[in-house]
């Protein structure tokens, strides 16, 4: 029963039912199903599918947005229960997806899931310009820094972004972390990089060893 309410709700976002997303999402939670259940088993799920179709040539970017509108219209209802946890900042964290990159939806998750385990997140967006992270850092002090990229061509930003935390003399105050889809472990090794999470509960976890030392 609660599976096939996921795979309607993985239906309609790709589908782009932005009408039916709500409903399905609120009888999935009525079922008992957890917040990250539905956003692993049903939203994600839906838009792998999208970006397999995009990657086709079967949807172009029109559809993609209608897709992304269904999806927001699900995500909405299970945000405010991803962020709910004990609290008592366990560290800041403070995210943005780097230059020439509007995708934040990974971002989005990642933010909502350290909130509910417990850190305080500060997000400076997204399309951020390379020294706008080392200036923000300054005013936010975080402990951890998160960088997202979506595109192989904003990829190279994140290295920017790390030698001017280097050339500023700062480099050293902070864990910098980073992902997205085109990201890797060699990747994060190879721009200087503390660690690299494939998904956003690797990140929250990556997140916790750091602080851990
Ligand atoms: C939705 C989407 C869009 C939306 C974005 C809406 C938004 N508000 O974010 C729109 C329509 C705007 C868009 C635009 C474009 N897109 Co687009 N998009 C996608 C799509 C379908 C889904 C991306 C997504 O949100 N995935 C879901 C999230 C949850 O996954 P995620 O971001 O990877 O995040 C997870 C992990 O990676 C990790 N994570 C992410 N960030 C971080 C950070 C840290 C620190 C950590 C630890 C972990 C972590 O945790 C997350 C949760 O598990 C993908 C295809 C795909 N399947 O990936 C294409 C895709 C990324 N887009 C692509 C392209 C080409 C574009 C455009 C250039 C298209 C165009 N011709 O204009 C533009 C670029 C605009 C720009 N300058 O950024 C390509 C990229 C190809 C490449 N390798 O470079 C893809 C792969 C599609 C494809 N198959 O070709 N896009």
């Amino acid at each position: 029963m609660a599976n096939d309410t996921l795979s309607k709700l993985e239906d309609a976002i790709v589908e782009m039912k932005a009408d039916e997303t709500e409903a399905l999402t609120k009888e999935a939670m009525q079922a008992g199903v957890s917040a990250l259940d539905i956003l692993n088993g049903g939203l994600l799920t839906a838009l792998e599918r999208v970006g397999v179709l995009f990657r086709d040539g079967d949807y172009f970017l029109p559809d993609v947005l209608m897709c992304v509108k269904a999806y927001k219209n699900a995500y909405a209802l299970l945000d405010s229960e991803l962020k709910k946890g004990a609290y008592k900042s366990r560290g800041t964290v403070m995210l943005g997806t780097v230059h020439g990159d509007i995708h934040e939806i990974g971002k989005n998750i990642l933010l909502a899931l350290l909130q509910g385990n417990g850190y305080t997140v500060v997000d400076i967006g997204v399309d951020v310009q390379s020294a706008v992270f080392v200036e923000k850092a300054k005013e936010f002090k975080p402990d951890i820094i998160g960088m997202s990229a979506l595109l192989t061509t904003s990829m190279p930003a994140m290295k920017e972004v790390v030698d001017l935390f280097v050339k500023d003399g700062s480099r050293d105050r902070y864990k910098i972390i980073v992902g997205g889809a085109p990201v890797s472990h060699a990747f994060a090794k190879e721009i200087g990089a503390d660690g690299y999470g494939e998904d956003a509960q690797s990140g929250v976890e990556l997140v916790g060893r750091l602080l851990a030392g």
